[in-house]
This record gives C-alpha cells, structure tokens and sequence, in this order.
C-alpha cells in the first residue's frame, strides 16, 4: 500500500503524462473518462490532506477566486511585434534585405503558421510556472497566471532534461475551431451571447477575473519562441530552440518547417494557404524567421520590429461592412431566405456585396438592422456570412421627451421583420412550428418558384439542356410562354425569335440543346423534377431500387400508363383517396414503399409523397413523357444469394469499427438489403453508440436488433 504521499505523486505523474499525451503529442491513449476518474482521486486526496498539494499539480488547473482585476507586469525583454507583407514582393525584397545585411548568398528560415490567437508570456522559476502575462502594448501586460493554469496545453512543470533556472516563453494561446462552434452552441443553448470568431473568444475566456470560467473554455497553446533562459545554454538555431520546447513539454505546431531562399518561403506560404480551412485553428498568415540566432543578432531590429522575421499573411476572412439593405430571396421550393446587401469589401480574396443571414430567426439571433455596421467573413471557398453586429457602430438617435434626467437613445434602425407574404407573387409566406424557414405558399404559381424549378430541371446534372441560361428563363417565364418543365419541349422558332439578344443561330442551338435533352437516365429525370430533399444520390438510389423499363424514343406515352415507366414507384403516382381513413392508409403504404429504400428515411419519403400527391405534379411529369422525353431501362439487381437474401436490415448509431458503407457492403455482399428507416418489414436493427429514434423504434416493433459483433458473428 502506498503511501497518501506516494500516491499523489503517482497521480499526479499519471495525469501529467496523459495531458502530455493528449495536448502535446496529440495521441490520447487513455479514455477521458480515465484520466477525469484519476484527477477526482487526486483532488480528494489533496482536499484530505492540503500539505500535499504542490503548484504543479494538475487539480490547480480548475481555477480560483475571481481577482478584483488585473495587475500589471512589465515585460523584462519587449514583446515585439512583426512586419506584416501581402505579396510575393514583399517577400523576395525580405530575403533580399536579409542577405545583403550578411553578405551571404542564401538564407535558411525557420518556418510556422501565424496563429490568430492571443501572445503570451510564460516564466518558469526552477521547472515551475510562476507567470503568465499577456502582450499588452508589448512593453506592459496583464498577470493572467491564475488563468493560463487553467489550460491543460500548458505544462505547470518543465519536462527537459535539463532544466533551466529562469525560462520564458512566448507563443500563442487559442481556441481550435471545433471547441469554439461547441463553446458557441453551449453560449445558445444557456441564451448567453456568442463569440464573433475562436480569437475573441480565446480572448474573452483568458481574460475573465474569474479563472473558473476560463477552466471551464477549452483553450490551447503552441510556443513559438523563448525570450529568456538561464542555466541552459540555449541550441543556435531558431528551429532547434522549438525542438528544446517541445522536449521541456510545450506544445509546438507540426505545421512549422525549415526552407531556403524566397523561393523557400513562397512554396511554404501556398502550401499553408492551401491547407489552411482544413487546419483546427484559425491562422492569419505565416511567420518566417532567420533560423540562426548569430545571424538574426547580426540583423538586429528597426524600431520595434526585428529585421530577421516578417509575418507573410493570407487575406483577411473578416472585414468590416454596412448593410445597405435586407432582401428577400426566393428560392426554388419556396424558401424566403433574407440576404443582406453589404457596402462592397473586399474579404477572402474576392469582392462580398451580398450575404445569406440564412432565416428569421438567425436575424433575430444576432439582430443584423439594414444601416448596422457588421462583420463579414469568408473563409476558403465558404459562402460569405455575416458574423454579427458592431453594436457600438449602430446608428443611434435621442429619444423624443428625453431630458437630462432620462437622458436616453434609441436605434435610428428598427428590428428586422420577415414579410408576411412573398415578394414575389403576393402569396402568403408561412412558417411550420418548430421550423426556422418561412415558405412562400404560391408553389409554381410564383414566378421566382417557377424561374427557379426550371433553372434546376435544366441543370448540368438534371435534364442538362444546353443554351437554356438564367436569363433566357427569366424571359420565358416573364412573358408566360413557359410556366412548366414540359413546355421547354413546346417551344418553336418563332417564339425564341422574340427574345431579346436572341439570334437566329442562338434560337437554333438552343432548339438542338433542346432535342438533345430529351435522351436522358431515370436518376436525372427524377432528379429535374426538384422534389424537396430530393438530390441527385436520392434519385439514384430511387431509380436503382425500383428500376423502369425503360422508354424508347419515339414512343407515344399516354397520359394514363405514365406509371408503368416508374415500375413500383408508379404506385405514388395516383390520387389519393377522398375518403380520410384510406387516405391515411395509402400514404402509411407509400411511405413504407419509400423507406425501404437505402438511406430513404421519413423525411425524405414525405416529401416524394407529397409532391405525387398534386395532380399538377404528375400532369407535368406526364406532359414531358408526351413530349418525347426518354430513358432507357434499369433492371432492379436481381437479390444476391447468401445467408441474407430476403432480409432487411437498418444501420443506426456509430459501430464500434465498421463505417457505414462498410457494414452496408457486408450486408449486400450476403445478399442483404439495407434501408433507411425502420418499418414492420425490417429483419435486424443493427445498433452502435448513440442510436436514437430508430433503435427505439426496432424495439417498439419487437424487431430483432445486433451489435456489431452480432453481425459479424452472422456472417462468420
Ligand atoms: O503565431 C503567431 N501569432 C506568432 C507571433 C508566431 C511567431 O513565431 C511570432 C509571433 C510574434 C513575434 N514570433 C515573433 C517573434
């Protein structure tokens, strides 16, 4: 039996190695839940006995007493900041600027991301983490040490070797992008305000008075330099100095290099650039520095900048804007969607005049106000968004009667409304309980619904009717001639003549991409109709699970055996009957047709049957068969052979090893199927972790559910 005193040590060993492991090296090897039940041991420990506790234990990273206020430190050695460049030039002029002053013919640099977090400053007394201090105006900072203890990123004690009698370390702390969506959606969940970006809230956490809250953010660090060190004699090279770091036990970003000559740089800058939206962290650029220290004292600094380093950034992702206005857009199932116009800005690389603010209640969310000064961003090939609202920026006036007693201000801008009809076609917009998007009910009554639906149904991956453009649309439908998909194939030349910028030859082309179209596959056709939720996967899936026969060119379809070219799906396509009770039958029928089908859930299903369900849908669907559209025939896979053939399986939940398609392909291949949801006509669930509504419904229809293991043991 070890000792109390023993026992904390090997506690807190453990617990030191694991956070190691986890936040250093990035390879976890013990579950959280392990190291939460081992830190519990040691707290208890410690509380029982408070002799035992030391500085480094990792118990005091949970916080402290809220502090009235920062105090000041002074930065022994200044935090400096770096030259910035943009382009190329700048970049070879640095190399340039940087050999002539050592008169040597190449350089070599050490090379690592900008991380967009906040500087920071940490000094280790023997081993031990005694302060931490932010930038500040770089000369002077605020004491965050009861804050930085918090972060498990940064070790309380010096792993090394050797350790030094005085260290200080400079690097950056952040938010990884997935702790910051997490933090944001916690903040909603608790009506609390969200965080613009990871950077304010890696700053809003570290520099809380009360360091429980920061333990309570997930925050992390990578070292990027060191200002001073005693009692060790530091490597000579900048990237051996991230080497000794990362030995002592700092975090140091694997994304960082060694490269020679502009060249050098200008490779890794694209490189970065390229794998930039994929890395966890937001960057803003990358930071090159002279790798030999001899050379970089050499160099020395221009005013508050060394000559040996220079920040190489990437565009911006976020910039500042006005909303000039707030309209409404239609889209092609009816969806009003509000889209800010936006004082154009240059941000992400491209010109931005227009962002989605998605649906009423994420304007009322952050209260974007048209004349609001707002935060745009645009990350990568992401569409722009707007991230939230300067409040401060927004237009204020007094208000009326207000005197020096109840001196007060009022917005100029009054909150966002979304209209109660379309503003399109006048029809009433109407949003469900518990839906976030408002629908114009006008269906293909509303020109923008209809311009839209035939804009999809002459789409590359739908019927791919070449020469029919936006604009040729938009003038079909403005002068009536085309309200349908079906009367694209009623067009002559005489009516295209009568467009504008229409010539004769552009009417022919158009005439012939026409023609052309009607030769297409089942899966398109489907696929053009815009069934709500339906893509291009879910019309695949649908035409390969019920086949057709197929349609010849030049064969005359009659209206009334249109059904026959959908095989079974042809069964949805008839009235539904008057009287309730069958109603309600054929649609249960319908809807257990659909779920059958892989990764067709209720959902999905619904919407297919309700589309079916109005005549005018399969009037068209009918008057494009009549117009000469064709497809050949698809044979439904005849059932493989196997201890599975005739069942039905569900996947649901996350398997302990195999992936989804994984498991579907080892079903198939035993002559399974596998569907999408669960209904009477499933064989086996097969469940894995965190299966929700469909394990629970496979257990109310007393269908036979496997664990992973099971199936495999089925098949074996
Ligand atoms: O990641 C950073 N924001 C970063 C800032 C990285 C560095 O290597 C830096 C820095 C600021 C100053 N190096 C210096 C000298």
């Amino acid at each position: 039996m070890p000792s109390d005193l023993e026992r904390a040590c090997d506690l807190r060993a453990l617990l030191h190695r694991y956070a190691h492991e986890y936040y250093v090296l990035d390879t976890p090897t013990v579950p959280d839940a392990e190291y939460d039940r081992l830190f519990a041991e040691l707290q208890a420990l410690e509380i029982a006995h408070p002799e035992l506790a030391t500085v480094d234990s990792p118990t005091q990273r949970v916080g402290g007493k809220p502090l009235p206020e920062f105090s000041e430190i002074t930065h022994k050695v200044p935090m400096l900041s770096l030259n910035n460049a943009f382009e190329d030039e700048d970049i070879a002029a640095f190399d340039k600027r940087v050999r002539e002053g050592l008169g040597v013919a190449e350089v070599v640099y050490d090379v690592g991301p900008k991380f967009d977090g906040l500087a920071i400053s940490l000094t280790y007394a023997d081993g031990v983490l005694t302060q931490a201090a932010t930038r500040g105006d770089g000369a002077t900072g605020e004491d965050v040490t009861q804050n930085v203890r918090t972060i498990r990123a940064i070790p309380l004690r010096l792993s090394g070797t050797a350790v030094p009698a005085l260290l200080e370390v400079r690097g950056e702390v952040l938010m990884l992008k997935k702790d910051f969506a997490r933090l944001n959606e916690d903040q909603v969940t608790r009506g609390q305000k969200t965080f613009a970006n990871p950077r304010n809230a890696a700053a809003g956490s570290l520099r809380q008075l009360d360091s429980r809250i920061t333990a309570t953010r997930r925050l992390t660090f990578f070292a990027y330099g060191v200002a001073q060190c005693d009692g060790v004699a530091l490597p000579g090279e900048q990237s051996a100095i991230m080497d000794f770091l990362a030995a002592q036990g700092f975090p140091v970003c694997h994304e960082r290099s060694r490269v020679a000559g502009a060249q050098g740089l200008l490779d890794y800058y694209r490189a970065i650039g390229e794998k930039r939206g994929t890395l966890p962290y937001d960057i803003d650029g990358v930071v090159y520095k002279v790798d030999s220290l001899a050379q970089q004292a050499e160099l020395g600094f221009v005013s508050r900048a060394p000559r040996w380093a220079i920040a190489h950034k990437y565009p911006a992702q976020e910039e500042l804007t006005t909303v000039e206005a707030i309209d409404i857009q239609v889209g092609r199932t009816g969806a009003l969607t509000p889209v800010a116009r936006l004082k154009p800005v240059f941000v992400g690389g491209v010109t931005v005049t227009n962002a989605t603010l998605h649906n009423e209640d994420e304007v009322r969310r952050k209260d974007v106000r048209v004349g609001d000064t707002v935060i745009v961003r645009r990350a990568g090939d992401v569409i722009p968004e707007v991230v939230g609202v300067v409040l401060e920026k927004r237009p204020m006036r007094d208000v009326p009667g207000a005197d020096l007693f109840s001196a007060a201000q009022e917005p100029v801008n009054p909150p966002f409304e979304m209209p109660k009809t379309c503003p399109v076609c006048g029809s009433h917009a109407v949003k469900g309980v518990d839906e976030a998007v408002t629908r114009c009910t006008g269906g293909l009554y509303c020109a923008a619904q209809r311009k839209q639906a035939l804009w999809h149904f002459a789409s590359r991956k739908a019927l791919d009717i070449d020469g029919l453009g936006d604009k040729i649309i938009e003038q079909l439908v403005d002068i009536g001639l085309v309200k349908t998909p079906a009367d694209i194939y009623l067009l002559n030349p005489e009516q295209l003549a009568g467009l504008e910028r229409m010539g004769e030859k552009s009417a022919q082309n158009l005439l012939a991409g026409i023609a052309v179209s009607k030769n297409t596959t089942l899966p398109r056709f489907i696929y053009a109709l815009g069934i709500r939720n339906v893509g291009e996967a879910t019309a695949r899936d649908l035409a390969s699970h019920f086949g057709t026969p197929g349609i010849q060119k030049d064969e005359k379809v009659i209206a009334e055996e249109v059904a026959k070219y959908f095989a079974e799906f042809g069964e949805l396509m008839s009235d539904l009957p008057a009287d309730e009770a069958e109603c309600k039958q054929v649609i249960a029928r319908r809807l257990d047709l659909l779920t059958q089908v892989p990764d067709v859930g209720p959902v999905v299903a619904q919407s297919i049957v309700d589309f079916f369900a109005e005549a005018h849908n399969r009037d068209v669907v009918a008057a494009l068969l009549a117009a000469g559209v064709y497809w050949p025939a698809i044979e439904v896979n005849a059932a493989r052979e196997g201890p599975f053939t005739g069942k039905t399986f569900v996947l649901t939940g996350t398997l302990p090893t195999l992936g989804r398609d994984e498991a579907k392909a080892m079903i198939e291949a035993a002559g399974g199927k596998v569907a999408g949801s669960v209904s009477k006509k499933t064989s086996v669930v097969v469940a894995g972790e965190e299966a929700g509504s469909k394990l629970a419904k496979a257990q109310e229809l007393g269908i036979t559910i496997w664990t992973e293991e099971q199936l495999r043991a089925a098949l074996a």
